[in-house]
């Protein structure tokens, strides 16, 4: 499959002879739920969000923000990050050979994520602080530096990410709403824009962790935490965009507790066979504790790969059982003591 920018060019602000730096983003599964469906008596699907090149949405944004910086004769590219958008921005300039610095909170990225900034060459910075104060700062230094910003302030990120919502409408002939986590706003945001763009207009169930609910809470919050660590974020970027889609669309932003997150983490892995990371649970999280709303068909962006974040998966999941290399040992391993 070619990748979105091939895909949909014609609705995207690129030239036919503009270069592209493509990973084959887009085109990723939407998969029917049929658990979730009755849980929540309404038709669920998911959109595995992590089966794109690096793991994340990400790069259906990182293609179109890279491509324009190549295009603008940009040699570097910086992000502030909670670890994907480190690891997608990483990646495309690696494919463009430019260079790249990410700027994240020190012990606040999930390990998969920072491996994948660091094999891709990016010089990593590791911020006593957290996202908020990060991307003030690369805010700053991208207004005095020829330095391409590559966070979904850049308006090809979201141009790039409305592609989402193309795929989905593409697969489903009707959809009466979309459950997505929310930190930054940039791809609540970017969805609206592709639903608009088509014409239709699901409702927007936007989801944030309890303990970063800025969106919720109608305030700042100076000290976010969550377990979902992609969407530890107290001041995001595209506060109103994403304020004025939920209100268009008839939605909602609700918070999700950190116990839920975890709950709908481990059902989709157990029970749907889908490994996401905590932050995509959120829009799990939040179906099945306020209900479907009314919409019998509705689509979740599960947004990151459970691989990205080996250390909550090993946390929360079970242990393994040792065993003795002989039949009987394994025997009872295999089949469990006493039954
Ligand atoms: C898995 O990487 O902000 O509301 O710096 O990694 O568009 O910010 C990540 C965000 C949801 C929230 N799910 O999306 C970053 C970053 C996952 C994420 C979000 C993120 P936005």
């Amino acid at each position: 499959m070619p990748g979105l920018m091939e895909r949909y060019r014609g609705r995207l602000p690129f030239d036919d002879d503009d270069p592209v730096v493509s990973l084959g983003e887009g085109t990723t599964p939407l998969v029917h739920a049929p658990h979730i469906s009755q849980l929540v008596d309404a038709d669920v699907w998911l959109k595995l969000e992590g089966l794109n090149p690096t793991g994340s949405f990400k790069d259906r944004g990182m293609t179109c923000a890279v491509s324009a910086a190549v295009r603008e004769g940009a040699k570097a590219v910086i992000c502030a990050s909670t670890g994907n958008t480190a690891a997608s921005a990483a990646a495309y300039a690696a494919r463009a050979g430019m260079t790249c610095a990410v700027i994240v909170p020190e012990g606040k990225i999930a390990q998969g994520k920072l491996a994948q900034a660091l094999m891709h060459g990016a010089r990593v910075i590791a911020l006593r602080g957290n996202f908020d104060q990060a991307l003030t700062l690369v805010r700053a230094l991208a207004d005095d530096h020829p330095i391409a910003l590559v966070n979904s302030v850049n308006r090809f990120r979201l141009e790039g990410q409305k592609t989402g919502a193309f795929e989905i409408m593409e697969s489903l002939d009707e959809l009466d709403a979309l459950a997505i986590p929310v930190g930054n706003a940039g791809n609540i945001t970017a969805y609206w824009k592709g639903f608009g763009e088509l014409g239709v207009a699901p409702r927007l169930f936007g989801f944030q962790a309890e303990g970063a609910a800025p969106l919720v809470l109608g305030k700042k919050v100076d000290q976010p935490e969550t377990v979902a660590s992609a969407i530890r974020i107290g001041n995001p970027a595209r506060w109103e965009e994403a304020m004025e889609a939920m209100t268009a669309s008839r939605g909602d932003i609700r918070a999700v507790t950190d116990d839920e997150i975890l709950a709908a983490y481990r059902l989709l892995a157990g029970r749907e066979g889908v490994f996401c990371e905590p932050a995509s649970a959120s829009s799990v999280a939040g179906l099945l504790r306020y209900g479907a709303g009314g919409a019998r068909r509705i689509a979740c962006v599960l947004t990151g790969h459970g691989l990205k974040d080996p250390g909550t998966a090993l946390d929360q999941a079970g242990g393994v059982i040792a065993c003795e290399p002989c039949l009987s040992a394994v025997e009872e391993a295999v089949l469990g003591g006493g039954d």
